[in-house]
């Protein structure tokens, strides 16, 4: 089979609710992918930063191996050995008292929506289903029809109503509006990204999640952030909030929880609040299954051993400043924190970002355009400096084309 054989077989049987870039990728290891023809590609997407410590690492791969091998799921029916080792090493790891183990990011999102009503009810007092929850405009938490209810995107959103109420939705990165829906007492908690990834990689004013977070606790309202994307140490810290030594609430982590390897997520918080939920009142099949469990402690343990968000850190210094090289009239600006990078592109002769993510792909990287105009460049965590500096030269190779 040829790689559009795969295409159009997916395109028959399968629903089409994604457009890939037209590669077939059939292998992974550590920052590269293989296609269906043996051809190499650098991956500059990471599975939207699942894939922080590089596709198959040994580590992961081998508590896998050996867990899947024993025994894979108990349910929450019953306990078992790896769940126990795994909420200890994830609780020291983030320092909160508790964990909700869960499977997707949007499912680790439900739950903090869930418990910050449960808290409201049970401890702020808040009359029974007046409960309202903020988030931002250009807000990504997932796809569930609660979740698109506060989203502000066309794509993730029409078509889909009647949506669940309770959300105030107010501009990303603006203090004052916060501030003034602060003002409703029924307001429970403030659900952001502290990178907006999805809405283009927009990183916030300095100190404006230390100033949010300040304005909640001035209002007994919850900070809830969601690292789903930006945690992991994919913006250079352990947590995007770490930049402003920020300690959420409620912390949502998925995606690089597991390196790629599963379905792992979580929602870190303390007693005060992660009590209110009781046994019966919230669960999953999969939730905290024991080898979601070992493959998530051997993946935190390699993002500590190889110090991934250090090399986050200074590899994503060297990515910004050496794209600020690139002379073309279609790199408008580049911006980012970390190995998490965006680069907005100005059409120009009809060519826009896609034709630059083809480009590059036939040069052996590859990237997807977000809305239209925007290329996210986001690289395993665990990529040399020299292995960067290639992957520049095939983006300055690519670039050169549209000149
Ligand atoms: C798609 C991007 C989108 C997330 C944050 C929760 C979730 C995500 C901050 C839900 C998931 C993925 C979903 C995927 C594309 C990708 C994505 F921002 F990363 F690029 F969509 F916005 N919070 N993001 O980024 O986690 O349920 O997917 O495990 O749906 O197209 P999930």
């Amino acid at each position: 089979m040829n790689p559009q054989d795969y295409i159009k077989r997916e395109d028959k049987y399968g629903a089409h609710n994604y457009h890939p870039l037209p590669v077939v990728l059939e292998r992974g290891e550590g920052p590269f992918v293989w296609d269906v023809e043996g051809k190499r590609y650098f991956d500059f997407l990471s599975a939207y930063s699942a894939v922080n410590q590089g596709h198959c690492h040994p580590a992961i791969i081998k508590a896998l191996t050996d867990q899947a091998a024993r025994l894979t799921l108990t349910s929450r029916a019953f306990y078992n050995s790896a769940l126990g080792e795994y909420e200890e090493y994830i609780t020291k790891y983030f320092k909160y008292d508790k964990v909700l183990p869960m499977n997707s990011g949007a499912e680790a999102d439900e739950t903090a929506l869930k418990l910050c009503r449960k808290w409201a009810y049970k401890k702020k007092d808040i009359k029974q289903n007046n409960a309202k929850i903020i988030a931002c405009e250009g807000n990504f938490h997932g796809r569930t029809i609660s979740i698109i209810s506060m989203s502000t995107d066309p794509d993730a959103r029409n078509d889909y109503g009647p949506f669940t109420p309770g959300f105030i939705i107010i501009p990303y990165n603006d203090l004052k509006a916060l501030e003034n829906a602060l003002r409703d007492p029924d307001v429970a908690g403030f659900l952001v990204e502290p990178i907006q990834g999805e809405a283009g990689v927009f990183v916030p004013d300095e100190g404006y999640l230390k100033k949010s977070y300040d304005l909640c606790k001035s209002k007994n309202v919850l900070f809830i952030a969601d690292e789903v994307q930006t945690g992991i140490a994919r913006t250079g810290k352990l947590l995007a909030c770490d930049h402003e030594n920020v300690r959420p609430d409620i912390l949502i982590l998925g995606k690089a929880l597991s390196g790629g390897v599963l379905p792992v997520s979580a929602v870190l918080a303390d007693d005060e609040i992660m009590l209110t939920i009781k046994p019966g009142e919230h669960g999953s099949t999969f939730g905290g299954n024991p080898l979601a469990a070992k493959v998530a402690v051997a993946a935190l343990e390699v993002v500590k051993n190889e110090k991934l968000a250090e090399n986050a850190d200074r590899l994503g210094k060297i990515f910004r400043a050496e794209f600020s090289n690139i002379k073309s009239d279609m790199v408008e600006l580049v911006r980012g924190k970390g190995l998490l990078n965006a680069v907005v592109i100005k059409p120009k002769n009809g060519k826009e970002a896609w034709d630059v993510c083809l480009a590059m792909k036939d040069k052996g990287l590859i990237a997807k355009p977000t809305h239209n105009h925007i290329i996210r460049f986001a690289p395993p965590l665990i990529i040399t400096e020299k292995q960067l500096m290639e992957a520049i030269g095939l983006i300055k190779e690519a670039f050169k084309l549209f000149e």
